[in-house]
């Protein structure tokens, strides 16, 4: 009876962590130009990560010097601009948050074709 409670204290241990994950968030680059999730809402210090799981190279962009159209890259005053550079198919990219407010990124290869994305950062 005890050895029970115990295997079931314990699997309940597993799944509250799994639920409750760390606090990584991500976004899947695709091979339809897309970021998926469009949108994606995280806390300040969050660590988001891009997975191109796609067959093409994708960047995660927020400079606004890069930008086709100034309104595809935005970001909170005192936040720094970031730029991934060319991520190949079936790497990953990762960056941490630590300015609330919203950032507008993009794709450099594919800005045009509408791949753009936004990060909220809230507190
Ligand atoms: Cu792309």
């Amino acid at each position: 009876m005890k050895y029970y409670a115990l295997a079931l204290l314990a699997s309940i241990a597993v799944v509250t962590f799994v639920t409750a994950g760390p606090s990584e968030k991500v976004v899947r680059m695709t091979d339809s130009n897309s970021f998926d999730p469009k949108t994606i809402t995280v806390k300040s210090g969050d660590t988001v990560v891009w997975k191109n799981g796609s067959a093409m190279s994708h960047s995660v962009t927020d400079v606004s010097s890069l930008a086709v159209d100034a309104k595809d890259a935005a970001l909170p005053a005192d936040a720094k601009e970031f730029n991934s550079d060319l991520i190949p198919p079936g790497k990953d990219w990762s960056y941490t948050f630590t300015v609330p407010g919203t950032y507008k990124y993009f794709c450099i290869p594919h800005e045009a074709l509408g791949m753009v994305g936004s990060v909220v950062v809230s507190k």
